[in-house]
């Protein structure tokens, strides 16, 4: 009998016997431990030996949610992220963490320590710069979502993976926070910045065209499951260094339309480009504008060659089908961009790149940005395709805000 056979919510001295007992660490190892959680759901504890400096990351799911104790969601979910991971390595090994054991009962997963590596929000914050991050961010996002659908997987094995990662707490939770409640706050629940009050009642809440649209875009999200989507790929869910990007996190997956993931991308680096025009950094604001432009561009150009070398589908290689699945791809991003521009500004999750803007006006004047920038992206979604359509949008917006 072991007290890790029944689940219970580990505090840090739990968490030094838990990687003992289960041999992840040797049993006359130093250890210590801190909880460095950030994200709003989970408890994540960095071990680390002082004799050898060995390290792991013991990630446990809670009942109820650290963002707020009423919300509660299956522990399930951290079962779908150590799967996903490992499935995520075999399609692009290096760019997630390495998942070194799951555990079913506590609903706990060990993985590789990536501390050489910075958080990429606050990275941005401090305005720091990725070189790497175009290039990698779009081979994961080719190698993890084109190679899990129907155009590339035996359709029975894609069905499976349907099956296996079906995620209805989680997705219930971007339907309601992602998907709903920034256009009516029915669940009065979103954290509205009293100077842009008017603002969100009229370009948000009074808007029906915008409506009409999100609700199309809504269903679309709960019905296309189109490949195994991260499901939450923002800058809090990735880990970068100059020569280095892991994206980790996946407990948002499922299969969903593909670009929910590339227009989150999108719009978290719209987030970054906030924050730097608000400290007036010229050159860091080039730099995710540019981030976006080649992101997209070169997610088209791989997922073009990579159609080419692993499509099995018959009819998916039909002349003319690579390039409309790849149109209605980009169309989904813009949709999805501004649906992730809108929820982070006005919802109850928020982003620290806008909210911790010091200057009133000049957060005022972020928060108008994502909010126009974003019904943009929804309202006109069907004229986005290029890295360069996405970015003219952020300038139209700053224009109209002029
Ligand atoms: C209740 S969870 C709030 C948000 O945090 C996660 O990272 C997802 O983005 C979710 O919408
Ligand atoms: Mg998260």
């Amino acid at each position: 009998m072991s007290r890790f056979d029944t689940y219970f919510l580990m505090k840090t001295p739990d968490v030094l016997d838990y990687v003992k007992e289960k041999a992840y660490m040797p049993a006359d190892a130093a250890l210590i431990a801190k909880e460095i959680g950030d994200g709003n759901l989970n408890y994540v504890y960095r071990v680390v030996d002082e004799k050898t400096g060995k390290s792991v990351i013991v990630k446990q799911a809670g009942v109820a949610l650290r963002i707020s104790a009423a919300m509660k969601v299956s522990t399930d979910r951290n079962r779908i992220e150590s799967e996903i991971l490992q499935i995520q390595w075999k399609y692009a090994p290096g760019l997630v963490p390495q998942i070194y054991g799951y555990d079913t009962v506590m609903c706990a997963c060990v993985m590789e320590d990536l501390s050489d590596h910075a958080l990429m929000r606050y990275a941005l914050m401090r305005h720091e710069t990725f070189p790497r991050f175009a290039e990698d961010i779009s081979t994961y996002m080719v190698n993890t979502l084109l190679k899990t659908t129907d155009v590339t997987m035996e359709h029975k094995a894609k069905k499976d993976m349907v099956k296996r990662f079906i995620n209805p707490e989680l997705c219930e939770i971007t339907e309601d926070l992602v998907l709903t409640e920034p256009y009516n706050d029915c669940n009065q629940r979103n954290i509205v910045f009293p100077p842009n009050a008017e603002f969100v009642k009229r370009e948000l809440y009074e808007d029906k065209t915008l409506q009409l649209e999100v609700a199309k875009i809504k269903f679309a999200f709960m019905n296309n499951a189109q490949a195994l989507i991260h499901g939450d790929l923002h800058t809090g869910s990735i880990f970068v260094k100059q020569d280095s990007t892991r994206v980790f996190d996946p407990e948002f997956a499922f299969y969903g339309p593909m670009g929910y993931d590339i227009g989150n991308m999108v719009a978290n680096l719209i987030f970054a480009y906030d924050n730097g025009i608000a400290a007036g950094d010229t050159a860091f604001c080039d730099w995710t504008l540019q981030a976006i432009i080649e992101t997209l561009n070169l997610f088209r150009e791989k997922f073009l060659k990579c159609f080419d070398e692993y499509v099995t589908d018959r009819m998916a290689k039909t002349p003319g089908f690579k390039d409309w699945y790849l149109a209605s791809i980009m169309e989904d991003t813009a949709a999805y961009a501004g649906t992730e521009l809108i929820r982070r500004t006005v919802g109850m999750a928020q982003v620290k790149d806008v909210t911790t803007i010091p200057d009133e006006d000049k957060r005022v004047y972020a928060e108008r940005l994502n909010i126009l920038c974003g019904k943009d992206y929804i309202i006109n979604r069907d004229a986005f395709q290029t890295g360069e359509d996405f970015v003219a949008a952020v300038k139209r917006a700053a224009a109209v805000l002029q």
